[in-house]
């Protein structure tokens, strides 16, 4: 804690203004003993807990689970998602990274010339910026439950923990390249690793195939500015379509090996565990999902007006969204919205003359393979990949 307090000392001082207001407002979520004097410095108590993020999270932004912040979908206003209102899933507090000493390290019996990069060498490499969306795996793990009657085990997230940024960064494939990537590696094992610089050094591999794609990226800015202290900083890997802990934050080291690479987030957790899965596959794609961006159960006018959506696919473009008003017996068409990019998300609405009473909205969702979300899904025990159409509550006054 003491060595994070003296990075953020090294922040332009706005920065360091946000880091002390994230503190003060993760108190709230944390329950950590420091004391707040009411001209709004801090004086750290000797119970003093590590604070868990740096940026403001009110909660009109962000459902709050604590180390995880939920999106409050139905504040977006545009397309892509601003890094103040991003959902944060965090296993540790997010580190404050030196950019100075930041290295990053590629190794492994897979690549010939293992090297140690700094962030400037990072800068000199060919850049490329890709729209997509970074989402948990338990993205609407609440579901199991309150649909399902089951509970999942893991934060119970609704639907807001997706997000679409424009990530520009280095193309994996091309800092791969450079360390003397082998040739004759298997193609479809998770054989590439990508290592956290956070407390507990989160890491997740993909295939080479997925870190040869030319969107897979280490990305150290979203939406044209540095990655934030919560999002990565100073650099993170975009893994389009895969799961969010694929994604991984404060990237510190890269590990090929000519053969699959087990790991807690490939063993342990990020795994399909359930009666319909006796295998226990480690997580790979998303899946295709789509959200009404109204609060959840909140109270709108009645009258004539429109309802908002999005609605996103691991694999492809959203080709069309119908929704239904009572409860998936009957079903029209919504407008798509452009932009409209594969593997990020597309928008949607409908025109309701919204009668007085409770009601429910439900979307669904169809891509450009022909995926659709289907009328229900296998129960697993850590909640990944729920993307049954929900009966989203509304009430209209
Ligand atoms: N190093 C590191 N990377 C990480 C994580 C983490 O805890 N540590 N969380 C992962 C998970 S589970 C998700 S869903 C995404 C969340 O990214 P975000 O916080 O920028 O939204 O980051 C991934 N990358
Ligand atoms: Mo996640």
């Amino acid at each position: 804690m003491e060595a994070q307090r003296e990075q953020t000392d090294h922040l332009p001082l706005h920065e360091a203004q946000l880091s002390r207001r994230g503190f003060m407002l993760s108190l709230g979520a944390g329950g950590a003993a420091a004391v707040l004097s009411p001209a709004g410095t801090t004086a750290f108590a000797q119970t003093e807990k590590p604070k868990l993020h740096v940026k403001p999270l009110p909660s009109d932004l962000f459902i709050d689970h604590g180390i995880n912040q939920e999106t409050r979908l139905e504040r977006l206003m545009g397309y892509l998602t601003p890094a103040g209102q991003f959902y944060i899933r965090n296993h540790t507090a997010s580190p404050l990274i030196d950019v100075k000493t930041w290295r990053l390290k590629v190794e492994g019996n897979g690549v010939g010339r293992p090297l140690e990069l700094t962030f400037d060498d990072l800068l000199r490499l060919p850049t490329r910026s890709v729209i997509c969306f970074v989402e948990c795996a338990g993205n609407g793990r609440s579901f199991f439950k309150d649909v399902m009657g089951r509970a999942a085990v893991g934060t119970q997230w609704r639907l807001g923990a997706i997000g679409v940024a424009e990530w520009t960064g280095v193309p994996l494939g091309a800092v791969l390249e450079i360390a003397g990537l082998k040739k004759g590696l298997p193609n479809d094992t998770l054989n590439v690793l990508i290592e956290g610089a956070d407390a507990n050094k989160v890491s997740r591999p993909m295939t080479l195939e997925k870190a040869l794609d030319n969107e897979t990226l280490l990305a150290y800015a979203m939406n044209g500015e540095p990655l934030a202290a919560d999002h990565g900083f100073p650099a993170r890997a975009i893994v389009p379509g895969w799961v969010g802990i694929n994604n991984v934050k404060w990237v510190g080291r890269i590990e090929v090996r000519d053969s699959k690479i087990d790991v807690a987030t490939t063993t342990k957790t990020y795994i399909l565990e359930g009666p319909d899965y006796p295998d226990n596959p480690p997580l790979r794609l998303q899946t295709l999902k789509s959200a009404v961006a109204l609060p959840w159960g909140g109270t709108i006018p009645g009258g004539r007006q429109r309802i908002r959506g999005f609605a996103w696919s691991p694999v492809g473009r959203i080709t069309k969204v119908e929704v239904s008003l009572d409860r998936g017996a009957t079903w029209r068409a919504a407008n798509l919205r452009d932009p409209n990019i594969p593997r990020a998300w597309g928008r949607w609405d409908f025109e309701w003359d919204a009668k007085p009473g409770d009601h429910s909205l439900m979307a669904r969702a169809t891509d450009d393979k022909g995926n659709t979300q289907p009328a229900s899904i296998p129960w697993n025990r850590q909640g990944y990949g729920y993307n049954v159409p929900v009966a989203h509550p509304i009430k209209v006054s």
